[in-house]
């Protein structure tokens, strides 16, 4: 096999043992890597109805056949799980040098399963494995862990780690590497908790293997010089995802106060022309020269990294315009190992919650004192922080009187930084998203809005699929950042060089659909199998806050959506993905895909 290592390397936390497993070379070429790999084994090893904060659940971090090759923004990799969030399907991309460091140590992904009798740093070096005490680390932010770690190993070990989120089982703790990267918002940092597991090292000395290696390297010096030459490369290393504040704002999607209105009075104060007279440096992941992350010095001097979402959703969404106090949520957000998305919006809910008098606890809009408080109590587990750290779902299941209206998530995930009463092609990528209510498989806003955001048509289907096989699909089991492809214009044809060089095999358009419809029926199969009887359609309409409550403020007040005509238009993404009208893959579809074994476990139709 070129391309791939060919290799799992599996551990059990409970007999501390590790064991590098060869794997099928079909299993490549039909699931390519990253999500493809993180499903294939989930569906086949997870028994239905497995705790996800049990040691029989799985914690995967998967890589594909471009991961850690110096090609651009190829340091990324896929974190995965049953999610404790969900109840089903969960993962997330991010950016480390565990990524470049599990190819050349090499294998394609780390299976880890058990649980440790006591907290644990795992460290691979090529082909050792080791298990460590970390009764040291255990309480300590992931920050500190970072830095700890970072002391002891080569400067180029992959670090991962989780803080006091992760390990009091905070439902949305993600895991964190390099201060500023985080991955896996549907809880794989509580997953990671679970196991005792507080971080693993990884170092490889190996070559990856290509097929094509002078090759590979001209193309990838050749990429690196497209994007510098791209013309909104200069912009983009200025404010990388934080110019979407003002879009949003423009266009009336940018959420504020838990998702009311679709503007905020002070968006220009969170702007990324606000950030930029902050900010200090650019970070990001490895092997990429558009570091998008913007470094700011927070309110309490100390460095914070911010993104649109982050910014959004500790900020105009909670009622916040100091960006300096947004920073510093964002910082201890990082530290702690959670979520910046379901934080946000956990913390609006409570707001929204404490203003209709719903609960005793005083909370304001944009109260950063109350707010950072609050931000602690989740972490520890304290008062009100137990009932938001289940997420918002939950927490609108113990609060009641028609709280879940507002609660604003998707299958229990909650819902990323685009408000939907005016949007209901987003609305419907939401409701189909393999995880849960996030942007990553489908951000089809900025599209809609130019085409004609009021339309519930036929093409808005046709257009959103396609998005998700690209990036829900293709995109999550390469694993490389889609950002140069999606916010410079990097054209995809730089993606099939790199696969034949890597892998000595073509993978045209056609074919890389095809494996990416096999992986997000996959997905689609998993979440039916663990639901169960509880499975209904309904999992796939977003929160009724967009269909019930107007917009209260800006240039769009008095907007919702229309139920009737959502339930239309996802009966056409069914019909169109081959699933039933209850969004079921049918015997027909899973067939088509190779998936004919997956049938027999579907109970419901
Ligand atoms: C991603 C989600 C996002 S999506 C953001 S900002 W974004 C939030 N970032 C968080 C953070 O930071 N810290 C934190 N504690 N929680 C956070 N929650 C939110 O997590 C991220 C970038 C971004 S920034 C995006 S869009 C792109 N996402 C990609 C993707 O999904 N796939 C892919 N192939 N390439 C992508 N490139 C971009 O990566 P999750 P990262 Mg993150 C600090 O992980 O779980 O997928 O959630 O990974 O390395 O920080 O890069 O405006
Ligand atoms: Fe990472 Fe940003 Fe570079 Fe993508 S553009 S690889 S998210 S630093």
């Amino acid at each position: 096999m070129q391309g791939w290592t060919g290799v799992f390397l599996k551990v059990n936390l409970t007999s501390n043992k590790a064991a590098a497993e060869p794997y099928n070379e079909d299993l490549a070429l039909n699931f390519l890597g990253g999500r493809g790999f993180a499903i294939k084994i989930l569906w086949g090893t997870l028994k239905r109805g497995t705790d996800p904060l049990s040691p029989e659940n799985k914690l995967i971090f998967a890589t594909g056949p471009l991961t850690g090759i110096g090609l651009p923004n190829s340091g990324k990799l896929v974190i995965a799980s049953k999610s404790p969030l969900t109840g089903g399907y969960g993962d997330g991309n991010f950016g480390s040098w565990a990524a470049v460091n599990i190819r050349k140590a090499g294998y394609d992904a780390l299976v880890i399963e058990g649980k440790a009798s006591n907290p644990l740093i795992l460290h691979i070096k090529d082909k050792t494995c080791e298990f460590l005490d970390a009764k040291d680390l255990w309480g300590k932010s992931s920050f500190e862990v970072e830095d700890q770690l970072a002391k002891k190993y080569s400067k180029l070990a992959g670090i991962v780690s989780i803080g006091p989120a992760g390990e009091n089982l905070v439902k949305f703790a993600t895991v964190v590497s390099q201060k500023g990267r985080a991955g896996g918002r549907p809880g794989m940092g509580a997953v990671m908790g679970s196991k005792n597991l507080k971080a693993i090292v990884i170092e490889g000395t190996q070559p990856i293997p290509l097929a094509y290696p002078d090759e590979m390297k001209k193309l990838a010096v050749d990429g690196y010089k497209e994007l510098l030459a791209k013309p909104l490369y200069a912009f983009w290393k200025r404010q990388g995802t934080m110019s979407t504040v003002e879009w949003s704002q423009e266009n009336s999607v940018l959420p504020t106060f838990n998702y009311q209105q679709g503007a905020f009075e002070k968006a220009e104060e969170i702007s990324g022309f606000a950030m930029e007279k902050m900010k200090v440096s650019n970070r990001g992941c490895p092997q990429c020269n558009m570091t998008c992350g913007n470094v700011v010095k927070d309110s309490e001097g100390k460095d914070s990294e911010l993104d649109y979402e982050n910014v959004v959703m500790l900020g105009s969404n909670i009622g916040l315009g100091n960006l300096a106090q947004v920073a510093t949520l964002n910082r201890l957000t990082d530290e702690f190992g959670f979520d910046a998305i379901s934080l946000g919006s956990a913390l609006g809910f409570a707001m929204e919650a404490s203003e209709k008098g719903l609960i005793s606890e005083k909370i304001g809009w944009g109260q950063f004192e109350e707010i950072k408080k609050l931000v602690y109590d989740i972490a520890y587990r304290r008062g009100l922080g137990a009932v938001l750290a289940e997420g918002v779902r939950s927490a609108a299941a113990v609060i009641g009187r028609g709280s879940s209206d507002w609660a604003m998530h998707v299958k229990g995930l909650e819902v990323s930084a685009y408000d939907c009463h005016t949007a209901p092609g987003m609305a419907l990528a939401y409701g189909t998203s393999s995880i849960g209510a996030h942007h990553k498989d489908a951000w089809v806003i900025t599209w809609e809005i130019k085409a004609g955001r009021e339309s519930y048509d036929e093409a808005k289907v046709d257009y959103l699929i396609k998005t998700q096989l690209m990036r829900g699909g293709a995109f999550e089991a390469l694993t490389v950042c889609r950002f140069p492809q999606g916010s410079l214009g990097f054209e995809l044809e730089w993606y099939h060089k790199y696969l034949r060089a890597s892998t000595g095999q073509d993978f045209p358009m056609e074919k890389l659909n095809l494996i990416s419809d096999r992986i997000l029926t996959l997905i689609r199969a998993f979440w039916v199998r663990e639901y169960g009887a509880k499975w209904s359609r309904s999992l796939d309409v977003p929160p009724m806050r967009w269909f019930k409550d107007p917009l209260t403020d800006g240039p769009l007040k008095g907007s919702v959506l229309n139920l009737e005509k959502y339930n239309a238009m996802l009966d056409i993404y069914y019909q169109k993905r081959g699933w039933s009208q209850n969004g079921v893959p049918t015997k027909e579809t899973l067939e088509k895909l190779g998936l004919a074994d997956v049938a027999s476990q579907l109970v419901v139709s």
